[in-house]
Formats: structure tokens, C-alpha cells, sequence
């Protein structure tokens, strides 16, 4: 934690399994300014290459998960600043970890503090949190992901409404639709996030992996090729130390010992 100006990092769980990345700028409400992902960039990397670390968590406070980007960095950038600097670059890393990545979020999911929550793979919400795209009342559209997985997640007219009118959805919204895997109240959500992160991370983490990436891929391939993807990922397993594990220990009624290979 020493290391960082805009998060805590630390690790949960009984077995220290779990990863835990808190958003910690409490006087922007978490808005996602460059120094703030370049730090996120660097936590998550750090716990990917854990071999400890089974799954991560990130939360923000109560108040705000994140207010979106930081508007007061960007309102004097022009075209050809945001082109050049490649003004996205920090904001690839959460998307395409190995490692399951649960977003807690509590309070104001905005802007880029939704699509952040959205490259996560399972969100969990408290009963406050609003999950919303404002980008069009700021003269702007979402720039990481809100008009392309947000539709994925919740559909076309759904994302139409959110994104055009800027107007929020609140947890139970969110849950009906299909963002978030489930709601819990405030002060329990994060504890709730942790013990879904050691029941993964309890799991054979190559496995695992390759689980995400299979789902993962659903995402960017044809039913056609996804299913050829996720046959041959599935065969594979047959090649890892875990998936004989597995079944063994099903076939002598005890405990599997996963190996992480
Ligand atoms: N950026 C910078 N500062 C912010 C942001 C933000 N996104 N959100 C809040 N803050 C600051 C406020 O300026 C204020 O600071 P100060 O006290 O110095 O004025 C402090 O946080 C507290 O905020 P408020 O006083 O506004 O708190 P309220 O409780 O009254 O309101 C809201 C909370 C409703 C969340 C309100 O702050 C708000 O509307 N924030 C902006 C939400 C928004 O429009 N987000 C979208 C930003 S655009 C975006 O995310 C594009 C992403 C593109 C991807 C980027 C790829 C690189």
C-alpha cells in the first residue's frame, strides 16, 4: 500500500488468496485520473504474477466505486492531445488479467467507474449503488467500453436509454438486467465479494484461467469458433496435473489438491 497515492492494496481471505485493490481518492469520489490507473495497472499486474493469488477484488468506498474519468484532467484536451497520448493506454490491464476479477461496487459506478466495473468478470453491488454512463451530458460518449459492454450485458434498449439520456440505474435495476450478479447490503458487500473471491481462488487457479478465458471468448468469437475454442481449452485441461486431481479425489470421496498445474 505504501507505494500508492490513490489505492489499497492488500490481501484477504483466510488463505490470503484473494487480492483486494481498494480505490482510494476520496476527494474526486474516486475519479479515475491517469496517475490512478497507471498505479491500478501496476496492483492488478503485481497480483497476476502472485502465485498465491487466486482471484482479486476491487471495491471503492461507500460513497463512490468511481465518478467515471477525472473530467478536470481531461476538459482542456483536444483532439490531437487524446490521439497522440493515446488516452486510454492505462486502462487495459483490468480487461485483460488472467486472473477473475470481482468489482464490489458500492455508491456512484459512472462513466469510466462503470465501464471499469464492467471489464471486471462478476460484479456485486450494494444496495445503494447507481451504475450509469453521463458522458452524453457532458457533451462526450463513453470511451472504455459503455456503448459496447454495456450492450453485451444489459441489451440494446437498455443501453440506448442509459447512454443517451445519461440517467442511472440503481442496484436492483442493475441485478434485473443482468449487470451485477447480486445485490447485498452496504456494509456486507464487500465481505461478500472476498468470500466469493476464496471460493474461486480455493479453485485450481490454471484452470480457473482457463475457465475465465473460455467465457471470456464468447465475447469476441462466432458461436461456431467459440464452441471450437472452448473444446479444445476443455481438452487441454486433460493435459494439466489439476484436472486428474479433480477427479480422483471426486472418485475417493475427499478433497481434491489442486496444484495450480
Ligand atoms: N472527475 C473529476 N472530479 C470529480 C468527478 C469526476 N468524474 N466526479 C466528482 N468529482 C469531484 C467533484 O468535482 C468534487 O470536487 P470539489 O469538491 O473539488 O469540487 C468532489 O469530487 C465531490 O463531488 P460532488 O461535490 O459533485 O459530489 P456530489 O455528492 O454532489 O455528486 C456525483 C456526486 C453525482 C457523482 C457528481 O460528482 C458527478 O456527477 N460527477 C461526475 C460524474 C460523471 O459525469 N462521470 C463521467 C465522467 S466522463 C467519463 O468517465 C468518460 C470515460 C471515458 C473513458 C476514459 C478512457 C481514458
Amino acid at each position: 500500500t505504501g507505494q500508492y497515492q490513490n489505492l489499497i492494496v492488500d490481501k484477504k481471505g483466510q488463505n490470503q488468496n484473494v487480492g483486494f485493490i481498494q480505490l482510494n481518492r476520496p476527494k474526486a469520489l474516486n475519479a479515475l485520473c491517469d496517475e490512478l490507473m497507471v498505479e491500478l495497472t501496476q496492483a492488478v499486474t503485481d497480483f497476476e504474477n502472485d502465485g498465491n493469488v487466486g482471484c482479486i477484488v476491487i471495491t471503492g468506498s461507500e460513497k463512490a466505486f468511481a465518478a467515471g474519468a477525472d473530467i478536470k484532467e481531461m476538459q482542456k484536451r483536444d483532439f490531437s492531445q487524446a490521439y497522440d497520448e493515446n488516452f486510454t493506454a492505462a486502462w487495459t490491464k483490468v480487461a485483460e488479467c488472467k486472473k477473475p476479477i470481482i468489482a464490489a461496487v458500492n455508491g456512484y459506478a459512472l462513466g469510466g467507474g462503470n465501464e471499469l466495473a464492467m471489464m471486471c468478470d462478476i460484479i456485486y453491488a450494494g444496495e445503494k449503488a447507481k451504475f450509469g454512463q453521463p458522458e452524453i451530458k457532458l457533451g462526450t460518449i463513453p470511451g472504455a467500453g459503455g456503448t459496447q459492454r454495456l450492450t453485451q450485458s444489459i441489451g440494446k434498449s437498455k443501453a440506448m436509454e442509459m447512454v443517451l439520456t445519461g440517467n442511472p440505474i440503481n442496484a436492483e435495476d442493475a441485478e434485473k438486467a443482468g449487470l451485477v450478479s447480486k445485490v447485498f447490503p452496504v456494509e456486507q458487500l464487500v465481505d461478500e465479494a472476498i468470500k466469493l473471491g476464496e471460493t474461486i481462488s480455493a479453485q485450481s487457479k490454471l484452470v480457473s484461467a482457463m475457465c475465465k478465458e473460455a467465457v471470456s471468448a464468447s465475447f469476441e468469437m462466432s458461436l461456431r469458433e467459440g464452441l471450437h475454442f472452448e473444446k479444445r481449452t476443455f481438452h487441454a485441461t486433460f493435459a494439466t496435473h489439476d484436472r486428474m486431481a479433480g477427479m480422483t479425489a471426486f472418485i475417493e470421496k475427499r478433497p481434491a489438491d489442486f496444484k495450480d498445474k
